[in-house]
């Protein structure tokens, strides 16, 4: 990370200087005004992955993750609001003198972004406002929003220098649960201690550089990344402290492209075999990277849910050169490794003739969920740049930039798809790939079942031991869940019987327990279905909570514009200080 610099700008109060770090406002999952739209929801899975599958689709909310790193990283007192309604913004602004405001957002909630620096401005005028997050990129940032800095890149160096405090030191790390408010079927997901899996972040960016990729582009591009732990034994340190403090045992790995680094990645396996750790790591991975790995040291190292870029089929990226992706998803799932795909609609060789054909190979992969966006030059990335120069991209009255989200339309002049045929078309990919694989939930028990079957006696105990853990619901409350969709589904249809059959398994594998479990919970949660289900006919959306939180212990559990703020807890790396042996 770059050291201070003279001309970096310099907070006069430094480390004095109180710091509120804010995400953009909601409600989310509506129109509105301040560019909310219905169809981009605070939400991943209902966003952009399970969109059309209806009671069956993921509920789930994720933090602001940027903002938590920042606010564990500053020395300065320093709050996070984080989905907050514009009320509550306002609430916080009124009841506590700040000296800096930061704002995080992506493009398309630059207008909410310009509405709250307003009011800030209004509110008060001495403050320092600085923007952030990918939002920096949008072109007419400096028009739209009236700030006095727009930060693009890292984050928690810069407002380290912003405040006078050593940008040297190690990256703490936030405890961060992964998922909030989990919901499927119309029923809330694990929420004790340890039940949902922390998130990590190693890095941000990737040096693939993919053309469209507004990640790779914001921390560097091509051949380029922003690495907060660069050995495998800080990783695991950082891991171990992570599952003492949370009691967790999986680990979302937020990092673009984490199996990249194989040395890093083997070295990590190493340790986690030494100190006998029987993780889950869920990762995000290009093609290319997860073939560097054999199978079973894949399995080995607890990577339990891969999200694969599939982009199209004969698409140009280096990254799935060689490789038949179909096969690739196949062989995963059958080592247990759940696969989240990722196709784009709309890429330029793609024609009204030709789109069903594409649709049918992402659908044809039968991976565990599929995520579906538009090709979308989005503004900081050498596609925007290339259509830009072009010529082909919308004005904001043409396409306003609350609506430049991926999942409704194009904001550029398409070579062959027009008159907004892309949000059907989109739609048809989502709804073809739940037609013909069913449920997501159910593909991913089925791939876990088949996990469980081959490594049932793997010659690691706590491979075993991973896979046991992982599929220990399947004679539970999973059993319920299989035995309610199976019911949902009309008698003779393929899609129920294809249930039907995991379900099966799922008794023979786990044996009477399965089977009472199904016939005991899955009444309630058949009925539970139905009951979401109408809810959703009548339009329910559903909304982040608010969190208020701050990294000053004196400061945690006082009052303040009618809530009290939380404690923000991380963990500090210890490696170079204590051994990795002696913290084990
Ligand atoms: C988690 C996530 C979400 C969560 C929401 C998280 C939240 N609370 O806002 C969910 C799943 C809901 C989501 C939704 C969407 N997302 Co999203 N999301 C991500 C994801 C995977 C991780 C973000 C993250 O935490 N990264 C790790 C942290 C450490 O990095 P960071 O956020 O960039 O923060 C760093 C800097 O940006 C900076 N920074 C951040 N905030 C601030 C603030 C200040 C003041 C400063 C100075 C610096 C700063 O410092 C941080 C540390 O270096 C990223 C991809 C990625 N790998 O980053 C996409 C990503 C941010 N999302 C993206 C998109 C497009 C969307 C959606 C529009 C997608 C859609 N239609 O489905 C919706 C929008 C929802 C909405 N209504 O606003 C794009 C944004 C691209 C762009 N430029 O437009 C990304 C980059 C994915 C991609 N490659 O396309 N997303
Ligand atoms: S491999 Fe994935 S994360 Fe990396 S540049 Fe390409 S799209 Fe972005």
């Amino acid at each position: 990370m770059p050291i201070a610099t003279a001309d970096h700008p310099r907070h006069p109060l430094r480390s004095r200087a109180r710091v509120l770090l804010a995400s953009v406002f909601g409600p989310y999952a509506r129109d509105d005004e301040f560019g909310s739209r219905r169809v981009n929801p605070m939400e991943l899975y209902q966003n952009q992955v399970t969109r059309t599958q209806g009671v069956f689709s993921l509920r789930m909310f994720h933090r602001s993750w940027g903002l938590m790193l920042i606010q564990a990283n500053v020395d300065a007192p320093c709050t996070v609001l984080d989905f907050p309604s514009l009320e509550r913004f306002e609430a916080e602004l009124r009841a506590n003198e700040y000296d800096v405001v930061g704002i995080g957002a992506i493009p398309p909630n630059v207008g909410k972004v310009a509405a709250m620096c307003e009011l800030v401005r209004r509110l008060r005028p001495r403050v320092t406002l600085v923007v952030g997050g990918h939002v920096a990129n949008h072109p007419d940032i400096h028009r739209l929003v009236d700030c006095d800095h727009v930060v693009g890149g890292e984050g928690v160096g810069w407002f380290r220098r912003f405040l006078g405090e050593d940008d040297s030191r190690p990256i703490r790390h936030p405890l961060i649960v992964s998922g909030l408010g989990t919901r499927i079927l119309g029923v809330p997901g694990p929420r004790g201690r340890g039940e949902t899996a922390a998130t990590v972040i190693p890095s941000v960016g990737c040096p693939l550089g993919c053309d469209f990729c507004a990640t790779s582009s914001m921390f560097g591009g091509k051949g380029r990344s922003v690495s907060f732990y660069q050995s495998a034994d800080e990783l695991f340190d950082l891991l171990l402290q992570i599952e003492g403090a949370m009691g967790v045992r999986s680990f979302f790995v937020m990092d673009e492209n984490f199996l990249l680094h194989r040395r890093r990645a083997l070295r990590l396996l190493e340790l986690m075999r030494e100190h006998e750790r029987s993780w889950s790591l869920l990762v995000f991975s290009s093609a290319n990277a997860l073939r560097q790995y054999s199978m079973d040291e894949l399995v080995s190292l607890g990577v339990s849910w891969a999200w694969l870029g599939l982009e199209g089929e004969g698409a140009a990226y280096g990254k799935l050169r060689g490789t038949d992706t179909r096969q690739l998803v196949a062989e995963l799932q059958s080592h247990g490794i759940r696969v989240l795909g990722s196709t784009i609609i709309g890429l330029p060789e793609h024609t009204p003739s030709n789109i069903d054909r594409a649709i049918e190979h992402a659908a044809a992969h039968d991976a565990d969920f599929h995520q579906f966006m538009l090709y979308t030059p989005v503004p900081g990335t050498p596609l925007w740049k290339e259509q830009r120069a072009l010529g082909t991209l919308l004005a904001e009255d043409e396409c306003p930039s609350a609506d430049v989200h991926g999942q409704t339309r194009f904001n550029y002049r398409h070579p062959h798809i027009r008159d907004g045929q892309e949000g059907e078309m989109l739609l048809r990919a989502f709804r073809r790939d739940f037609e013909r694989n069913g449920p997501s939930i159910v593909r991913m028990l089925r791939t876990l079942l088949r996990g469980v079957r081959r490594h049932r006696h793997h010659s690691e105990r706590r491979v075993r031991e991973r896979f046991a853990r992982e599929s220990q619901s399947l004679g539970g409350s999973y059993a319920g869940v299989l035995w309610a969709a199976e019911r949902w589904y009309p008698r003779g249809s393929a899609t129920r019987s294809r249930i039907r059959a995991v379900r099966k398994e799922a008794v023979r594998e786990f044996g009477w327990r399965s089977g009472t479990a199904g016939r005991v919970l899955g009444p309630a949660i058949l009925a539970a279905m139905h009951l979401e289900e109408r809810r959703l006919r009548r339009g329910w959306t559903y909304e982040p909570p608010t969190f208020y939180e701050t990294n000053r212990p004196e400061e945690a559990g006082r009052t303040t514009s009618g809530e009290a703020r939380s404690l923000c807890r991380w963990v500090a790396p210890r490696v170079g200080r204590d051994s990795v042996a002696r913290t084990a």
